[in-house]
């Protein structure tokens, strides 16, 4: 490593550098007993994240809102929701991060507004009012009925008439989020100001709610990557990012190894990262979804990374995660939430923190927190979770059968509170908390993890620290081995003739494995779940979930040849 890498890499952007924290603030910490988290109870947690070592803070929405689909729903851009608290706990919550080092990143949701919103209400008045058009509209079928067949995601038809305007209004989600029209023109620079209004009280990004939607063509049926995306992103990033020394990270459920580089090149103008969801929705049914997950299997999921390792090898930049407020907690997912639930936690931070990119803890990940098991249909808060129980039950399924997929699968998993003590609701709330905490916290929790220097936390913040301390894994190329393995994720990172090996075993039973050639020699154990290992040769035997990181002994000519290499 020389002192020029170094200092390289000192004047890359902050958040190559940097770890990201997904708060979903409804569910992180309750200040004044309403049962709901606030900006407040943030503000008095951030001690935590400091010691953490993260970067920034990506905030899931906390503008006012009726709060149909949490806050994804948006009322007034510029304003917080009440149960939430102020624009001066805002300040307060940016300020406070600041004289800790993270940054605050807000959501950016302007696919859609609520229907709650001003604008809306004033479009639903009249055809002439200015607003009319900030939505989009159609006339009936000939039959009276909807415009298209198009269902909402969250279950029902994705148009709503209103009588007083005589039309159908478009919501893609639900009748709560009328999508807006970003065909106007008045209606972007609206948009624009908002968040350059943001940027000036010192927030350091966005990330970018479905942003893949907005240059849709409705008319064609083009909903995700429509033909005006990239337009609106290059005016927006002209109206308002460029300049600003902020991070942006757009959210896509379509985005492709082929289309991630159009969001995210050096010489699109765009944006600096996507949220891609290629390793979710490979183990989901075409048709059914989430609801009907499909088994894993490690030699697909490998190979997905690897390729979007390869995609971003030199331009764009990875993000990288396992959770999020969607999707199912990781160690109920991907590993083994009962007997190794400490040790596949440790596995596979490690195999997300050691690949090149920007790596993303959603709350309660960095202490193992798990999916909840709810029995009744009542114990559900979640929007998505609700319809879709109406809609399939009304076509049949059993109840039972549609909470046991929601137990696995549901957005509710990531949104019962934050285990902070072994306490009454965990610590989280004095009073009754808005959705039930885990039974689980009187084990799992930040006080009890935290006093174990063998805990998960202790085991993030040492990847955190890696990030920030060493080149290798900012900046490293990545390369795969042992693809065909169903059992073992290898891979090595190079930068400067250093070599970090990478072996992981994503299983609950020992793994015999070769270690290959490329992976091979001695050198300095940076990371493991097990006993430290100094050198990977020959056969070795991995413990059920053992992970370990060797960064090696500079080898003179090192044989760069890989198998598959990306
Ligand atoms: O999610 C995008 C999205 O497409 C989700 O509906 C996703 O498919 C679903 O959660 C998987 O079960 C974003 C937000 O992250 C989500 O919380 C919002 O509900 C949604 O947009 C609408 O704003
Ligand atoms: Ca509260």
């Amino acid at each position: 490593m020389t002192e020029t890498t170094v200092a390289g890499q000192q004047m890359a952007p902050w958040w190559k550098t940097a770890t990201g924290y997904q708060i979903y603030p409804r569910s992180f910490c309750d200040s004044n007993g309403d049962g709901i988290g606030d900006i407040p109870g943030i503000i008095s947690r951030l001690d935590h994240l400091r010691d953490l070592g993260i970067g920034f803070i990506w905030l899931s929405p906390v503008y006012a809102s009726p709060m149909a689909d949490n806050g994804y729903d948006i009322s007034d851009y510029r304003d917080i929701a009440p149960e939430f608290g102020t624009l001066e706990d805002f300040d307060r919550l940016v300020a406070e991060a600041k004289a800790r080092d993270i940054r605050i990143v807000m959501d950016l949701v302007v696919n859609h507004s609520s229907s709650a919103h001003d604008w809306f209400r004033a479009a639903c008045a009249s055809r002439g009012a200015p607003e009319h058009d900030f939505y989009i509209w159609r006339d009936a079928a000939p039959d009276g009925g909807p415009p298209s067949d198009h269902q909402a995601c969250f279950g029902g038809s994705a148009w709503t008439w209103v009588p007083e305007v005589e039309r159908y209004y478009l919501g893609h989600f639900s009748p709560e989020q009328p999508d807006l029209n970003w065909q106007n023109p008045e209606l972007r620079r609206e948009i624009y100001d908002m968040m350059n209004w943001w940027f000036d009280r010192g927030i350091g990004g966005f990330r970018m709610d479905v942003i893949s939607v907005i240059g849709k063509d409705v008319d064609a049926g083009v909903y995700e990557e429509g033909p005006y995306l990239h337009g609106f992103l290059q005016e927006m990033h002209r109206e308002t990012l460029a300049g600003r020394d902020v991070v942006t990270v757009g959210e896509s459920w379509s985005v492709s190894p082929e289309t991630a580089l159009s969001y995210c090149g050096r010489d699109r103008h765009e944006l600096d990262m996507v949220f891609q969801f290629n390793h979710v929705t490979a183990f989901e049914d075409e048709v059914a979804g989430k609801w009907k997950p499909k088994p894993f299997d490690l030699r697909r999921f490998k190979a997905i990374f690897a390729t979007w390792q390869g995609v971003m090898a030199e331009d764009g930049w990875n993000s990288l995660f396992l959770s999020n407020h969607d999707l199912p907690r990781q160690v109920s997912k991907y590993g083994d939430d009962g007997t190794f639930r400490v040790a596949s936690a440790k596995m596979l931070a490690t195999v997300i923190h050691l690949m090149k990119g920007t790596p993303f803890v959603y709350q309660g990940e960095e202490i193992g927190m798990t999916n909840v098991r709810f029995e009744r249909i009542d114990q559900f808060r979640d929007v998505e979770t609700l319809r879709q129980y109406t809609g399939k039950v009304a076509a049949g399924m059993a109840p039972e059968t549609f909470i046991a997929g929601a137990n696995e699968n549901g957005r509710d998993n990531a949104r019962t509170p934050m285990q902070w003590t072994a306490g009454a609701q965990a610590g989280f709330t004095d009073g009754t908390p808005w959705i039930e905490v885990n039974p689980n916290h009187r084990t799992i929790n930040v006080a009890a993890d935290r006093a174990d220097p063998d805990g998960i936390f202790a085991f993030y913040r040492n990847l955190i620290a890696l990030r920030r301390e060493r080149p290798v894994v900012v900046a490293g190329r990545y390369l795969s081995f042992a693809q065909d393995n169903p059992a073992v994720f290898a891979f090595a990172r190079d930068l400067d003739g250093e070599r970090v090996a990478v072996i992981a075993n994503f299983t609950g039973t020992p793994a015999e494995f070769d270690v290959p050639d490329g992976l091979a020699g001695a050198g300095t154990c940076l990371v493991a779940n097990h006993a430290p290992r100094s050198e990977l040769s020959g056969r070795i035997t991995l413990a059920p979930f053992e992970a370990v990181a060797v960064l090696l002994a500079a080898r003179g000519e090192r044989d760069t040849q890989t198998e598959g290499a990306t």
